[in-house]
């Protein structure tokens, strides 16, 4: 273990995520964790940050910064019930700072919580049936599931399937309990980890199911990724179709690091076929494969794309199989055709409707003219259905009985809640990751910035004649990835305040990776780079033709990224 990275000491030494972790919530000293139960809090879905915004101003009054802590819910498939919501909505105004943020894998985070409102906000979101068990740390997080509108039984299906690989892949450890639900105290050895072991995995690890033809959870970007594979019904089409099995997807990521040419955003590949029932096993294998095989010495060589790679995905594969007891069949055909949200009412399979409504960003707060925290909560007061967020940080008021669509409709215009949904394809596909001033990882902003730049890019759309044309963009203020930029048409990734690499030519079904076009360019020069090639994009483009296909068919952008034709 002598060359194993310091997390990995620290997990394997906290007793079952334990720590000093209870002491250190309570030191009245700091507002800050001990180092080491910094590490150990992520696993409980946690992360301590300061506000960056106020850095210098406290370091310059010789005040320690202003600790905060941001808290990550654990919310398979994104499904929320209006009460959940409600207790969210609370805990959002009473603990943290006043907004509620839908994350780009379908769940909630509280900002700026100090460390002694934690304890409260960890148990009101008990209190409410939620929790925050592993969406951080060194194991498997929030489980993704398309969120389609128009859902079918295969759709039911697949969120209950996600719930169940969320509840199989968690850790067994009862120390979250212990310390924040106030449950008995652990005497004697920690509990075993049949999947993980005592060090847990040897990084992140993130599992969605997608079901065709809706690419929302970009599968393809997931260390462990499943495509839905519905056999049609009775009416000839799958909205009545039958779930047969999954295709397995492995190997997906998006982290990489600025300069470091051995870390890179990579597509999954698909490894086969196999029936439904085996799930668990097959994802379990997947799990205990990375566990044993990832590198535990180089955090950034450890996620299990790298593993695939090294081990090559014939081996990697085989182990799997091995493990599962299960032979994989050869993949089953599938096609994607979009990986965003679809707005307005739509009608699903039992008659009941669901509503998309833009949150740009994921930020819900009660703003000037938008009190959309405030609407939000009169909505969940009545709503009778449930609450989905989706992977585009968007929210989905779902299973609405015809005889409820007035009054809801009625509380959306009441607080502008449709105001976003409102701009142009653009506005509307855009995704943002949080950035400054929370994020420490950030070297620029990107959800801040977000509203500035999608009026730049949407006026030179105009001027060239493409204005509402769809095209996707998404920003992030550090290259990690949290927006999945590397899928987008264009991306904007942070490298300095105020400076971001461009890049250009991903699809809009998330099966193509883009690639680097300009380095550290500040807006001026990107938006200049964009006027040149939107200008192209409306004079040579044949009918329909989307701006990253454009891109590629007219050879306009570098050529080394491998696409997957599903
Ligand atoms: Fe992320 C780290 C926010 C989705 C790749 N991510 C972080 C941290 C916790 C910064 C940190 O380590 O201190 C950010 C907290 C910011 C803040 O103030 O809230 C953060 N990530 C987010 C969220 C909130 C972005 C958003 O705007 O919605 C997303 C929360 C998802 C969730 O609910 O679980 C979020 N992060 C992602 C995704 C997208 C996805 O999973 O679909 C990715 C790319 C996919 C992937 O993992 O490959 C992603 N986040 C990272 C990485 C790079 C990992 C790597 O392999 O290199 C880091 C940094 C790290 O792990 O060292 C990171
Ligand atoms: Fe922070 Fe970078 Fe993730 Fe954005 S992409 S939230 S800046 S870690």
């Amino acid at each position: 273990m002598s060359d194993h990275s310091p997390v990995e000491k620290i997990k394997s030494e906290s007793r079952g995520l334990r720590g000093t972790l209870a002491d250190s919530l309570v030191d009245p000293h700091s507002g800050s964790l001990r180092e080491t139960d910094q590490q150990l809090l992520r696993l409980h879905g946690s992360y301590q940050q300061d506000d960056r915004d106020l850095r210098e101003e406290r370091r310059l009054q010789k005040l320690e910064p202003q600790w905060r802590f941001m808290v990550r819910v654990r919310l398979p498939g994104g499904v929320a019930t209006p009460a959940q919501w409600r207790a969210l909505d609370a805990i959002a105004r009473e603990h943290a700072n006043g907004t509620l943020r839908l994350t780009t894998r379908q769940t909630f985070q509280f900002h700026g919580i100090a460390k002694r409102d934690l304890k409260a906000s960890m148990q009101a979101m008990n209190a409410a049936l939620m929790d925050t068990i592993a969406t951080c740390g060194d194991v498997n997080r929030n489980v993704m599931a398309s969120s389609n509108l128009v859902e079918s039984p295969a759709h039911l299906e697949v969120a209950r399937l996600a719930a169940a690989l969320s509840e199989h892949l968690l850790p067994k450890t009862r120390a979250y309990h212990e310390i924040w639900l106030d449950g008995e105290k652990l005497v004697g050895e920690p509990e075993p980890e049949p999947i993980y072991g005592r060090t847990f995995l040897p990084r992140k690890f993130k599992a969605g199911i997608a079901v065709p033809p809706t690419n929302d959870v970009d599968v393809y970007s997931q260390d462990l990724g499943f495509v839905a594979i519905v056999e049609p019904g009775p009416s000839g089409t799958t909205a009545d179709g039958t779930l047969a099995g999954f295709n397995l997807l492995v190997g997906g990521g998006m982290g990489a690091t600025h300069g470091d040419p051995n870390t890179y955003p990579r597509l999954a590949d698909v490894a086969g076929y196999f029936a439904k029932e085996h799930l668990l096993a097959i994802a379990e294998a997947v799990v205990t494969t990375q566990r044993d095989h990832g590198d535990r010495t180089n955090r950034k060589h450890a996620r299990l794309k790298y593993t695939v790679e090294d081990l090559g995905l014939a081996r990697f594969v085989g182990e799997v199989e091995k493990r599962a007891g299960v032979e994989l069949e050869p993949a089953r055909p599938f096609a994607f055709d979009s990986n965003g949200d679809r707005y307005g009412w739509l009608r699903g399979h039992d008659g009941r409707w669901h509503r998309t409504l833009r949150i740009p960003a994921g930020r819900i707060a009660d703003r000037d003219g938008q009190p959309w925290l405030t609407g939000l909560r009169e909505i969940a007061r009545i709503h009778s259905g449930d609450f989905r967020m989706t992977p585009n940080q968007n929210v989905t008021l779902a299973g609405v009985p015809e005889a409820e669509r007035a009054r809801l409709d009625a509380l959306i215009a009441e607080y502008r809640l449709d105001a976003a949904e409102r701009g142009s394809a653009l506005k509307r596909d855009a995704l943002a990751c949080v950035a400054l001033p929370t994020c420490p990882l950030a070297m620029a902003e990107a959800e801040r910035y977000l509203p500035t730049l999608l009026d730049r890019v949407e006026a030179l759309q105009a001027r060239h004649g493409l204005g509402g044309e769809p095209l996707i963009l998404r920003i992030t203020g550090c290259p990690n990835g949290c927006a999945r930029p590397y899928l987008a048409e264009i991306a904007l990734v942070g490298k300095a305040p105020g400076r971001y690499n461009l890049h250009l030519g991903g699809d809009a079904r998330g099966q193509r990776l883009n690639v680097l076009h300009r380095e550290n360019v500040d807006e001026a020069g990107f938006l200049a780079v964009l006027d040149e090639l939107f200008a192209a994009w409306a004079a040579d483009r044949v009918p329909g033709e989307r701006f990253g296909d454009f891109l590629w068919r007219t050879g306009r952008i570098a050529t080394p990224v491998r696409a997957r034709s599903s």
